[in-house]
């Protein structure tokens, strides 16, 4: 049974970056909907028993296209989600220190210019998708962006995500309307990069 992680901070405690009602409907509505629709689909697939980067790392495996599709889009959905919701908290942290700087600063050159990398992933993904950072296999950074609710392990890009920028518009439309960037550049002052760096560590 897959299920939502739980947060430790309330819906209104990311204000005034994430808005109230946006983090109600999120995290209570489109993410339990795609967990919802993950746990009726791998059971179908007969994968409960597999984690859900298994599930998504191999879907090509999947024979019937539409289960495939419905994995692809409703695990990606409940897997993007729980990082989402994990690497956010309420005043964000202190900045990457140690290893995890270290990395920015050779993938990047600096925190500031990696910033400006993911947000401009992030304004030009068309349509509905994600930026992300993430950890290759020889331990450096890389940024990128996907369509709908793919990630790296779904694409199989051999890249292990440790952040990432929901820019569907239901993530910031009911605050930010069409300013998809005002969001991303909000979202910035809650991000906890004590988790990120736990997530680069694993
Ligand atoms: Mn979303």
């Amino acid at each position: 049974m897959f299920e939502q992680i739980k947060l430790d901070y309330g819906f209104d405690a990311l204000e005034p970056y994430i808005d109230t009602e946006t983090m109600q409907t999120h995290y209570g509505k489109h993410h339990a909907a795609y967990t919802a629709n993950l746990n009726k689909l791998a059971d179908q697939a007969g994968k409960t028993d597999e984690s859900i980067e298994d599930i998504l790392a191999e879907l090509v495996e999947i024979k019937d296209i539409e289960l495939r599709t419905g994995l692809r889009n409703n695990g990606g959905g409940f897997y993007n989600h729980n990082l989402y919701f994990k690497e956010i908290t309420p005043g964000g942290s202190n900045l990457p220190s140690g290893i995890l700087a270290a990395k920015i600063d050779e993938a990047f050159g600096s925190f500031d210019s990696m910033k400006e990398k993911l947000t401009a992933l992030s304004i030009g993904q068309f349509g509905s998708g994600w930026a992300w950072l993430s950890k290759t296999s020889d331990g450096s950074l890389f940024a990128s962006k996907t369509d709908n609710q793919d990630n790296p392990i779904s694409l199989k890009t051999g890249h292990t995500p440790i952040m990432c920028i929901d820019v569907w518009e239901h993530a910031y439309y009911l605050k930010y309307k069409n300013l998809r960037a005002s969001y991303v550049e909000a979202l910035w002052n809650v991000i906890n990069w004590d988790i990120v760096a736990e997530l680069y560590k694993a």
